[in-house]
């Protein structure tokens, strides 16, 4: 029985030396130390023996038993570490390597043009009001003199929900709604998306951006007007920049003008961008009609105005000399990315 004991272990730790994996382990132990196991079978031929040999017998089966538990132990113990290994190995990072560069978001163009005719009225004093896109004909023509059948009001032109209801087709209606809830004196500007029912093309979208501003005061004069919109595109274009008040027509304002500045391309000369002319227009104003100022609610006897409008999506065309709208509306990278700063 002893040399049993001893051929046991020879072969169990020959068997053990060649396993690699847990199953493989738990397999091995099973067979060894298991109910039904290698040693269960040899303790159950301890009743063969003298009855003075089986305490040492005994004794001797618990030693290699537990030396067999042991070198188990030791084994699976040994395969963690290896398991561990193996994972660490397989997952390691080099964290000294150089992360991946994050492609930063920046401005639309159009953005930046807002951004900067902000600032610039914000430093004269003007407030930025807001309104909604979806208002009334009231507020949208005829708080604005315009006649009854004037082409602007037209369906074609114009996108009506209903008799009451449209998209705006200008920023207007929000200065209106100013003078209908504040007395003057009142410095603001209005920024916002405006529509028509234009066809898209290299200069027209159904969806533009309007800056427009208002001043209500006493005593306000074209010298206002004149002085406001000179410093505005000196600040804007550059403080070589001139501009010239050509007279205009607008239901709104009386008398009207609109605004041309030098050509920053050709400094006045004449180039393909300025057709030739030597000037850009940059803007349409003029004084606010009394009809308006008293649909609004405001004494016309005793105040006056100053109101202007310019399509935002036209200024930063100028000023980034885009030659079509639509790049300014399609987002295509190739365009957008060269405004990365
Ligand atoms: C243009 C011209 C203009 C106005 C807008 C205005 C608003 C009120 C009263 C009087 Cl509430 N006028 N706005 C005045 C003159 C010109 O816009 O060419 N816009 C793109």
């Amino acid at each position: 029985m002893k040399e049993q004991l001893k051929e046991i272990q020879v072969t169990f730790s020959q068997r053990l030396r060649e396993v690699n994996e847990m199953q493989a382990l738990e397999n091995l132990r099973v067979e060894y130390l298991g109910k039904t196991g290698v040693l269960k079978e040899i303790l159950r031929g301890m009743g063969k023996l003298p009855k003075e040999e089986r305490p040492v017998m005994g004794a001797h089966a618990n030693e290699v038993r537990d030396a067999l538990e042991e070198a188990i132990e030791s084994k699976r113990q040994e395969l963690k570490d290896r398991q561990l290994d193996a994972k660490i190995a397989k997952e390691w990072i080099d964290i000294t390597l150089p992360g991946k560069k994050i492609q930063m978001g920046h401005p639309h163009p159009s953005t930046l043009t807002t951004r900067q005719i902000i600032d610039v009225f914000h430093s004269m004093g003007f407030v930025l009001e807001d309104g909604p896109e979806i208002d009334t004909v009231a507020n949208n023509f005829d708080a604005l003199n315009s006649p009854p059948d004037h082409p602007s009001r037209d369906l074609s032109d114009t996108f009506y929900f209903d008799e009451v209801n449209l998209l705006r087709t200008h920023t207007s209606p929000v200065q209106v709604r100013t003078m209908m809830k504040q007395k003057p004196p009142i410095r603001m500007i209005s920024i916002g998306r405006c529509f028509r029912n234009d066809a898209l093309d290299a200069t027209h979208s159904p969806m533009f951006t309007q800056c427009e501003g208002l001043v209500v005061d006493e005593g306000i004069t074209m010298g206002d007007l004149k002085g406001t919109l000179e410093q505005f595109v000196k600040l804007l274009f550059g403080a070589d920049t001139k501009s010239v008040f050509r007279p205009h027509n607008f239901p709104f304002t009386e008398p009207s003008a609109e605004v041309d500045i030098t050509c920053f391309k050709c400094k006045g000369a004449g180039c393909r961008f300025c057709s030739g002319s030597g000037a850009i227009e940059i803007l349409g104003c003029g004084m606010v009609h009394p009809q308006v100022l008293e649909y609004c609610g405001i004494d016309s006897e005793r105040y006056t105005g100053f109101a202007f409008g310019m399509g935002i999506e036209r200024v930063t065309m100028l000023r980034y000399e885009i030659d079509d709208i639509r790049y300014l509306f399609e987002n295509d990278q190739r365009f957008s990315r060269q405004f990365r700063r």
